[in-house]
């Protein structure tokens, strides 16, 4: 006997075996356990739902954020219209950092506010997974705020990612050597003793830290046996995806400078290439990332909203599936599984989210659309009309 059935849906199960146009979904205990069509249900459920023939679709799973921090950069926007660039504003003392000094000085209880307030929009767009990324702490203290507030989230489930080499903090200028230090035998052990950690990232770029001190947080992690994950090519080639691939990474994020040879490099170790179209549009970029090399090298792409308050203040895992698709021309349905499937693997989460599939999470978000390309199709429409989530529940219900 199932929990529960949902009758006239249409399954966009995000596997090879594709739609399932007027099918069935039950659940038992959080997960899934039936999909089909509806001609070939014969179980019985507790509950049984009418869809009303609205697709349902696995939960999104947003990869990358930085969701929770304090304060605004629309002043750097202004400036940014005038013409300096991200790069400029950061090397005057702006940016990440400007940033930092707000996060610092708020409270807790501030932070969680913030965050949560934001968390609603992806909720409403049928939101199941969000990653949450640590760095505008660059201390102890902060940083681990900063993983305590994610945690403290409500609404989804939370993937904490510790960020402490975001930026080199004011009181480190010009000594990144000594940050990366701290970051190794402080805050990164620190923050792993309180459990906070999924995985750990790393901003390389000219105006962050280099190759070498991108490796050296990455064999901190190791030693942990942290996954590992990383800001790479996003402004300059610094080879960070083939850096990402040679230490097993996750994923790679951003990629629009990454060479063939990155990608190649990523394919070999099964590396997830996340995109991040909101932060290519706001800075105005223009170098495409290598979509052609990645579908070439059958590497998985994800997507994010990449949320943060300098290059990315985007709310909208939809508008963002929009974005990769006019700018980066994705097609529909590789945006889809980039907020699916191929988010979930982008976290290590492929065993229990991103798809319909028997044994998997039920956590799911039912849509008013003709056809699920319609979600990357309009612009500032939100036709999601309901979310189901029972996985995490029944996780803590069933005990270890
Ligand atoms: N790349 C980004 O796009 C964000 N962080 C990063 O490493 C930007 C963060 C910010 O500007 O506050
Ligand atoms: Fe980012």
């Amino acid at each position: 006997m199932h929990d529960a059935v949902w009758l006239n849906a249409n399954l966009a199960t995000m596997t090879p075996h594709g739609a399932i146009v007027d099918g069935a979904l039950a659940v038992r205990q959080g997960r899934i356990s039936w999909v089909g069509p509806r001609s070939a249900w014969k179980d019985k459920a507790h509950e049984e739902h009418d869809a009303r023939g609205a697709w349902m679709l696995p939960g999104f799973v947003d990869c990358h954020t930085h969701l929770v921090y304090a304060g605004t950069r629309a002043h750097e926007f202004e400036l940014r219209l005038q013409g300096a660039s991200y790069e400029d504003i950061a090397k005057a003392g702006g940016g990440i950092v400007s940033t930092v000094r707000a996060t610092r000085s708020a409270s807790e209880a501030e932070l969680l506010a913030l965050a949560q307030k934001r968390l609603e929009r992806w909720i409403a767009e049928g939101t199941a997974v969000i990653e949450v990324k640590s760095g505008y702490g660059l201390d102890r203290e902060t940083e681990l705020k900063m993983l305590r507030v994610a945690r403290r989230l409500g609404g989804v489930t939370v993937k904490t990612t510790f960020l402490g080499a975001h930026a080199v903090p004011e009181e480190y200028k010009g000594r990144a050597d000594a940050y990366i230090d701290l970051v190794r035998k402080e805050v990164l052990p620190a923050a792993e003793a309180e459990k906070l950690v999924d995985a750990v990232d790393a901003f390389c770029e000219r105006i962050a830290f280099n190759r070498h001190q991108t490796a050296r947080v990455f064999t901190a992690a190791e030693k942990l046996k942290l996954p590992v994950k990383l800001h790479a090519d996003q402004l300059s080639d610094l080879g960070g995806a083939a850096l990402a691939a040679k230490h097993g990474a996750l994923s790679a994020d951003h990629l629009e400078y990454t060479s063939d040879s990155g990608v190649e490099a990523m394919a070999r170790a099964r590396t997830v290439a996340v995109l991040l179209p909101g932060a290519f549009y706001f800075l105005r970029e223009t170098r495409l990332p290598p979509i052609a090399a990645l579908r070439r090298h059958r590497v998985p792409i994800a997507l994010g909203t990449d949320h943060n308050p300098g290059s990315s203040p985007l709310s909208s895992p939809l508008l963002a599936m929009n974005l990769a698709c006019t700018l980066f021309h994705l097609t529909p349905d590789e945006a889809l599984a980039g907020f699916t499937i191929n988010g979930a693997r982008a976290l290590g989460m492929q065993e229990t989210h991103g798809s319909l599939e028997v044994g998997k999470a039920a956590d799911l978000a039912l849509w008013e659309v003709e056809a699920p390309a319609e979600l990357a199709y309009a612009i500032g429409a939100n036709p999601c009309v309901g979310r189901i989530r029972l996985y995490a529940s029944a996780q803590i219900g069933s005990g270890p």
